[in-house]
């Protein structure tokens, strides 16, 4: 007998898409789109269909396993739960929980996934790392200005007479953004796109402006400059809503447009253009990326943006705003009793970023335990080689993950966790829409994998802790807790399998602002008290000319190693490539020329960090010094960009630096 079972997609990813997943004789056969998602409205991608291979594939981890000398050996979960408690209790008794650390990240977008805080708040405490790989420093800026990161219902883009996308890489990462625009741009609102790469988004805008990586927030104050000068500002939304736009004002004075354009690769008539549109051809709706503030001015750079969409007057208002995340998505589920970080006893954080550098030198105490889970840290982290060294100086390794990952390699107990299908959950994304969905278990689990909240009860059974005598549906209807005067609990998200969640449509609509004057703020005491310029301003990528120039003649270059179009970060990579499958390296044709390099060649991107090998191809339009690759290929294939990134942190947020990299290139000769 056949059944349809409506579900979501899971993946760390903007579109959350509607799933109908076919099921015969309890195993499942087909994943489609659901039709009825009002946003994904049933299409989805390579990697939503490639859920079933990630579930049925022959290589997933099914029993928990033993490092023992240079192997792994297959254990019982008693075994396994009974050693590493044991370990817990032990280095909890000599160094505090602190001495403990968990690294994770969020490949997988249920709710249930984040309870593995509770269960370290409930041991005692832990290191956590905070901060993100992934939008820390822009969602940080967008808080100084606003007090929060929202975005716009997408039903709003109706409303724009201009689109800027800036910096998101739409057909690739968020494609179901793609089908709203197309509508727009055919009724004639105008898209303009700001990337460094003539990507697919690129290809269909009326105008593409192809800047030198890092640089936007620049060239958002030069359009400031213009809109200033020519007094085309909002006066009323500056005297009424905003602070400190005088401050600002002065940092944008003294740019001088016609030596600082080059630098940043943006003809003035562009910038002109920009300060028409911005101001003319109003509301003004921008979507930023994601890629565009991994880099060391990445705050300043949204905060720069941010404040030219406040002094044009498009904040607040139909068809604008600045969308760069929507965290009300995930701040409407009842965290603080999820997590319990109440009942803690010791704490410490680690930037995610930079957590190799801080295991290597904390002292008080040392790291002597770490857990793994939800992350290919290895892979994704930057800066593979200091990882790898982080990571072999933590005595033991537990490491929660379905498949034998370059990171699980490294553990010395592997956990087989549960596939999405396996178990039941809520899901949400707090990057673009708030459509939730109820998940409901569908399959059992493969051999003897369990859920992460399964590992964590029995693990917290063994320590003789409390805080897991909860069933599944409690901890989901504890989760919904603040959102039943609204209607939505348990029951009535099983039944009608999918809930629009309560936030605003258009963000700032009040003008009620979050921030501590309740206004737009163009300076912030809260950034100047953190050691910040409480205004943005000028300040270049880290790995640029300005500020390296030493550096710059040896790796002139720009790599931007952007996410993978067929797969979640590491996730597809793993199916999709056979051994000595490489990487295309895309390059423009300048540099094309200047090193003899044909499409199809061979070549080695290199800086003082590392080298990666991959084939070459030509892309015409991008901006000349921007070379591409995507992240997530493994260490082995020879490709992981990660070989490349430094790790540092971002200006503020405690984000990544990942696309602030210098990197030279050559052509790989025969006998390389
Ligand atoms: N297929 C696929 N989809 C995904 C993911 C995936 O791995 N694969 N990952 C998901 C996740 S976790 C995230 S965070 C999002 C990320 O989604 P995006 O922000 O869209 O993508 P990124 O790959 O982070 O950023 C790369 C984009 O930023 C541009 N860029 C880089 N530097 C600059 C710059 O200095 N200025 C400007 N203007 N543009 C710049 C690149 O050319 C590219 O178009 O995607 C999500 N969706
Ligand atoms: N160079 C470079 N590096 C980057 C980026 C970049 O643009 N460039 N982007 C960064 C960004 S935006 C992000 S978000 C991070 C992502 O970093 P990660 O989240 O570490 O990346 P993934 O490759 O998705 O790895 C997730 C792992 O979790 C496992 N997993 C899946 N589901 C579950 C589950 O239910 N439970 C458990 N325990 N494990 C599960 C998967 O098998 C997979 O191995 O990477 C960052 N790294
Ligand atoms: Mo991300």
């Amino acid at each position: 007998m056949r059944e349809q079972i409506k579900t979501a997609c899971p993946l760390n990813c903007y579109d959350v898409c509607g799933l109908v997943v076919t099921i015969e004789n309890k195993k499942i056969i087909k994943i489609a789109g659901d039709k009825e998602h009002p946003i994904t409205q049933g299409k989805i991608c390579g990697k939503g269909k490639m859920l079933l291979d990630r579930l049925n594939d022959s290589k997933r981890l099914l029993y928990p396993l033993k490092k023992i000398g240079n192997d792994f050996v297959r254990v019982s979960w008693d075994e396994a739960l009974q050693e590493i408690s044991e370990k817990m209790q032990e280095v909890k008794a000599s160094f505090g929980p602190t001495a403990i650390l968990h690294s994770y990240d969020y490949s997988s977008g249920g709710l249930l996934k984040g309870l593995d805080q509770r269960f370290f708040n409930f041991f005692g405490g832990f290191t956590e790392v905070i901060g993100s790989l992934c939008w820390g420093a822009g969602v940080q800026a967008q808080q100084y200005d606003m007090g929060n990161a929202l975005s716009h219902d997408v039903s709003d883009i109706k409303n724009a007479k201009t689109i800027v996308v800036w910096g998101r890489n739409v057909t690739d990462t968020n494609q179901h953004l793609l089908p709203f625009l197309q509508e727009a741009k055919q009724k004639g609102t105008k898209l303009i796109v700001i990337n460094p790469v003539k990507n697919g988004i690129a290809k269909l805008a009326d105008t593409h402006i192809a800047i030198r990586p890092g640089m936007d927030g620049i060239l958002a104050l030069l359009v400031s400059k213009i809109i200033i000068e020519k007094s085309w500002v909002d006066r009323d939304f500056i005297s009424a809503h905003s602070i400190g736009f005088e401050q600002f004002k002065q940092e944008v004075e003294q740019l001088n447009i016609s030596e600082i354009s080059k630098e940043i690769g943006v003809d003035p008539s562009l910038i002109d253009q920009l300060a028409i549109a911005f101001s003319q051809r109003k509301p003004v709706m921008t979507f930023l990326g994601l890629g565009m503030q991994r880099y060391a001015n990445g705050g300043n750079t949204i905060r720069a943006i941010d404040a030219l969409a406040a002094i044009s007057g498009n904040i607040g208002i139909s068809g604008g705003g600045v969308n760069y995340a929507n965290l009300s998505v995930g701040r409407s589920f009842n965290w603080a009793e999820l997590t319990r970080s109440d009942v803690r006893k010791q704490y410490r954080t680690f930037a995610r970023s930079t957590q190799a550098d801080e295991i290597l030198n904390a002292v008080d105490p040392p790291i002597k335990m770490a857990f793994i889970t939800r992350s290919n840290a290895v892979n994704q982290l930057p800066n593979y080689q200091q990882t790898i060294k982080a990571l072999e100086q933590i005595p033991t390794k537990v490491v929660i993950e379905m498949f034998m990952t370059e990171t699980a390699k490294m553990a010395d107990y592997i956990l087989p966790s549960a596939a999405v299908f396996e178990e039941e959950d809520i899901h949400y994304g707090s990057m673009f829409h708030g459509v939730i969905r109820y998940g409901p278990q569908i399959v059992e689990p493969k051999g003897e994998a369990w859920s992460d909240l399964k590992i964590w009860t029995e693990l917290s059974k063994k320590l003789g802790l409390t805080g897991f005598e909860k069933s599944v549906d409690d901890f989901l209807e504890l989760a919904l807790k603040d959102l039943n005067q609204h209607g939505l609990d348990l029951a009535a998200i099983k039944n009608v399998k999918q809930f629009v969640l309560p936030i605003q449509t258009i963000s700032w609509s009040d003008k009620k602002f979050t921030t501590p004057s309740g206004k737009f703020e163009f300076f912030s005491e809260q950034a100047k008290r953190e050691g910040l310029s409480p205004t943005a301003g000028l300040v270049y990528p880290h790995e640029s000319w300005q500020y390296q120039p030493e550096l710059k003649r040896k790796y002139p270059y720009n790599l931007l190693s952007i996410h993978p179009t067929k797969s979640l970060h590491s996730q597809h990579h793993f199916f999709l490539r056979k051994k000595g499958d490489l990487p295309s390296v895309i390059i423009s044709e300048r540099v094309a020329m200047l090193h003899e390099i044909k499409t199809g060649d061979r070549i080695k991107l290199y800086n003082d960090r590392g080298e990666i090998v991959g084939k070459a191809k030509i892309q015409i339009g991008n901006q000349q010094d921007t070379i591409l690759l995507e992240e997530g290929w493994s260490t082995d294939s020879g490709a992981n960009a990660n070989l490349l990134t430094a790790n540092k942190l971002s200006d503020m947020g405690n984000g990544s630096v990942q696309y602030d990299c210098a990197v030279m290139i050559a052509k790989v000769k025969a006998r390389d």
